[in-house]
Formats: C-alpha cells, structure tokens, sequence
C-alpha cells in the first residue's frame, strides 16, 4: 500500500492508541532468526516432523516492517476490469461460502543460503516452509461478486505493509486463471486461528502449490487487470531463467519468468547432520510435497545414492498439504554413512542431486543429504583434525556504517550475506536507492568492510 495519511493512521497511530482489536502476537518458538526486523524467522528441521506446523513455529518472510491493521477501519477493496467495485469489510467476506484447505507455504528463497555461489538475500536453509490448515473465502466468489467486465489478465494483490524507505511496495498479479482456480483462497484462518499478525491478519491470499511470494498478507486491495502489473516484485524480484544458466552469470530480469508452481522436493529432520549413533536401529523421517501436481512417492538411500528403498509414508494427506514419510534403517556395521532422500510427483519427475543455479537463489530442491557416523562409543563428535581458526582478528567498522546501515534493519541480515566485491557494491547501490545516506568515501569504505568480513565462502 501506499503511504497515505489513511495507511500511516491505520498501521501506526491507531493500534497504538487504542490497542490492537487483532489476535494477540504468537510468539515463536526456537526459531532460526534470519532478521528480526523486518520479521524473517526459519523453522528449524524438527518441524519436518509434524503433518501441520504449529504457529509457533510456521516460518515468517516479510520485505516490511508487521503493519498493525486495525479490523475495525479494514477493508477489501475490488475494483479495475468489474461491473461494480466493492469495498467489503470482514462481516461481508464471511458471508461468502467458508472453504478450508490444508496447503504447504515455501518461500520461492528457500534454500538460498546453499547455493554455490552464493547469492544475496536472506540464506534461507531449508525451513522457510509450513504447512498449515487454512480456512477463507474463494478469491473467484469474490471476484464474481464484482462480476467480471472482458477477459482479464491478472489480478493484482495489494497489502497494508508499508515499504520501508524508499524501497518499492511489495506487490504481486496472480494469472487470472489461478486467482479464479477454486482452491485459490483469501484466508482468515490459519490452523483453526485467527490469522496471526505476522501471517497476514486479518486477510491473506493463499496461492496452493505455488511459492509464498504469491499469497499477499495483510490484503487490503485487489484489482482486476487487463495488463501485466508492471512494479518490482513482478518485473525485477521473483523471477526465475526456467533453465540451467552458468552459474554466477548475471541474467536479464525481462528473460526470466515469474516464480510460479513449487517444485518436488523432500527434506530430512531426522536423524541431524554429523550425528553420532550407536549401531542400532535407526528412524529417518521427512516430510515431501510437489506443488500442484500431486506427490507420488518418497525414497531413501543409506549409501551415497548407489540404492533406494521405498520410504513409508504418513497416513495424513491433503491435495495441497506436505506427506511425512519414515524408513527403519538397522546399520549392519559401523562407519560414515550419507542419508538421502528424494520424492516423485504423479507425472515422474523428481529432485536434482546438483541444483540448477539462478541470480536469486529461488526453487532449491536439490536432494537433502545428511551425514551420520554409526559408532561403537556414540555421543558428542571428536573436534575434527587440522585447522585451528585461531585468533580472529578484530575489524572495526567505520562509523558510516553504524549509521547508515543499521538505520533499517539490525546486522543480522548483513553477517549472513558471503558475497564478492562486485555483489556487494551492487547491495549497497541498491541499500542507497531504497535510502540509506552513504557519500561516495563512505560507500568504499562501507564494501570494504564488508568484503572483509562476509566475502565470498572460500572454495575448499
Ligand atoms: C532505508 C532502510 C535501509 C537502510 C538504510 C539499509 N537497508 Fe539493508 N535492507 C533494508 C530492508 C527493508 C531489507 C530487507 C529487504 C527484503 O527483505 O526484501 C534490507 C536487506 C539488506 C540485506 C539483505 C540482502 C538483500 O539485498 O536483501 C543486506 C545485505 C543489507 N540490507 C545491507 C545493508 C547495508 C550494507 C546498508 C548500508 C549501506 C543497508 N543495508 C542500509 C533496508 C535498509
Ligand atoms: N504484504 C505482504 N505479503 C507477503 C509478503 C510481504 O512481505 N508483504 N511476503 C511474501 C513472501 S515472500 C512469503 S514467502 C510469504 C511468507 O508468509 P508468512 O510470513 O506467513 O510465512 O508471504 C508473502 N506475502
Ligand atoms: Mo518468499
């Protein structure tokens, strides 16, 4: 939305005046902490264990600071290619059918933080994802209800955050097709809730099978276009080449396409990385999911992929939700042993052992691999050989980065990034166009800084 005096009364003053009428805030728990402002939290692999992922622990991924709506002065506003243009207020969505479904939400940048080379942007490893139970209205109910003028193309969604700076608004068009597909919903429910503040309240869009950057939280306007929404997170962020392109290239935003459909995928939360483990039976667990098209199976492998054993799936399963799946493992002997598992979709696809690199880092579903050493004295590892870090040497940071970096954001978000010189000078560019006041002495100083610090990972 944009900063209106209206925007700024409704995301500021009003919930702090009066106190907010939404759901009180659902503290998370034992989350991964990517940003703590804006909000970008990650589940943490135990979550690949439950069928529905609890609120406390449902990942959050916002590009703005939590807007406070109050639902007294909300409403949903439909207007552009329609009959008649409505302004609905909470009362008047729920008269509309009530539909629950029960859909996986994956951040298009899952995955990010593994990709080789590195990219910046929140390192997401593998939790920016939940599947959740979500209870709404159909968009095409609403949609209808406005009666639809021609043959539109899109319908953008608009939300009440508000950019911070001067970065662009976070605002994305979904294809008329899959706004009027009736599992395309606007919920007000997240796991029989009201839906939580930092997941939307009080109206978010939820887009099944496809990536999280299409289900707009905190929905405030929606309109139906007859030509492609034009704004930065259509037309620069969330595009994908559609194909293997080298590695480290940049890529032309204008030959990319939107980030649609979720890919197959699978990942492991148990047993962890570099555990040790006595010779004894042995639980692996996962969850899998595969977008639209639904998931076929799941297999795992104990031996560096030379063979696949069918993986026993769990008996809760939704059109649009996660599946779990487990396999007993007894290990006949001791050893340093490599855990894989990969899905299949109905249509025979499945997951990359060597992931396709894009510029953004988006759609990682490369197989899941995790280490174990099966041992006769199981417990904590042994310190690994060779290479002590020794003392780290200490660098101060200029002054102009204290303020000017740390204006909008604390410096979690930075210490994640490993980037090059050239990636750097290009974050910081774009940190300047988005506000933050760097003279051209202070910028040098600011990458080299960087540089020093959160430089491109070593190739080892
Ligand atoms: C005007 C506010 C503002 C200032 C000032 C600012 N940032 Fe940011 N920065 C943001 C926001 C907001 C995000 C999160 C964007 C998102 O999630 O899409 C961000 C994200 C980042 C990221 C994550 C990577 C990316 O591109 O999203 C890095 C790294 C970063 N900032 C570095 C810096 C540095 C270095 C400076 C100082 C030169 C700076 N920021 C100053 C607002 C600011
Ligand atoms: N208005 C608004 N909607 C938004 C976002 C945002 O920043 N603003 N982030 C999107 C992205 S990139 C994702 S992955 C999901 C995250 O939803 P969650 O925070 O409920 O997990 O919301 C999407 N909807
Ligand atoms: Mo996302």
């Amino acid at each position: 939305m944009k900063l209106s005096r209206r925007t700024l009364f409704l995301t500021f003053s009003a919930a702090a005046l009066r106190g907010q009428s939404g759901p009180p805030a659902t503290p998370k728990r034992n989350m991964i902490v990517r940003s703590s402002r804006p909000e970008d939290y990650e589940m943490p692999l135990e979550g690949f264990e439950e069928w529905i992922t609890p609120i406390e622990r449902f990942y959050v991924r916002s590009h703005h600071y939590t807007p406070k709506v109050e639902l007294s002065e909300w409403k949903l506003s439909i207007s552009g290619e329609v009959a008649q243009p409505l302004t609905l207020t909470m009362a008047d969505i729920k008269r509309f059918p009530r539909v629950e479904l029960v859909g996986v939400m994956e951040c298009a940048g899952n995955g990010r933080g593994l990709f080789e080379p590195p990219v910046p942007g929140v390192q997401w490893t593998y939790g920016s994802i939940g599947n959740a139970r979500w209870a709404g209205v159909r968009l095409s109910d609403v949609l209808r209800k406005a009666g639809i003028r021609g043959a539109p193309l899109e319908v953008l969604c608009d939300g009440a955050d508000v950019p911070v700076g001067t970065m662009p608004e976070f605002q994305r068009s979904i294809p008329f097709r899959k706004a009027m597909h009736p599992d395309t919903l606007l919920a007000y429910e997240m796991n029989g809730q009201t839906l939580p503040v930092s997941h939307g309240f009080p109206l978010r869009v939820i887009v099944p099978g496809w990536a999280g950057d299409s289900w707009t939280k905190w929905l405030a306007r929606t309109e139906v276009r007859k030509e492609p929404f034009q704004g930065f997170f259509m037309q620069t962020a969330y595009r994908h080449p559609g194909k293997p392109v080298p590695p480290g290239m940049a890529v032309d935003p204008k030959l990319m396409k939107p980030v649609q459909n979720l890919g197959v995928k699978s990942v492991l939360a148990a047993p962890l990385d570099d555990a040790v483990l006595p010779k004894a039976p042995l639980r692996i667990a996962g969850a899998a999911w595969s977008g639209e098209t639904p998931l076929a199976s799941v297999q795992v492998s104990v031996d560096r992929g030379r063979t696949w054993h069918p993986g026993i799936l769990g008996r809760e399963q939704a059109r649009y939700g996660w599946r779990l799946f487990h396999y007993n493992w007894t290990p006949r002997d001791t050893g340093h042993y490599v855990i894989m598992a990969r899905a299949f979709d109905t249509l025979g696809r499945t997951q990359p052992f060597v992931q396709e690199w894009n510029p953004s880092g988006y759609l990682n579903n490369t197989v899941h691999q995790v280490a174990v050493e099966i041992s006769d004295s199981p417990g904590p590892r042994a310190v690994p050989a060779g290479g002590s870090t020794g003392q780290m040497e200490k660098f101060k940071p200029p002054q102009s980065y204290r303020t000017a970096c740390l204006a909008c954001h604390q410096e979690d978000i930075i210490m994640q990034q490993r980037l090059t010189r050239v990636q750097w000078a290009a974050d910081v560019d774009k940190m300047v166009r988005w506000g933050a006041k760097v003279n051209p002495k202070e910028r040098e100083e600011i990458i080299e800084y960087l540089l020093r610090l959160y430089g491109p990972r070593p190739a080892n």
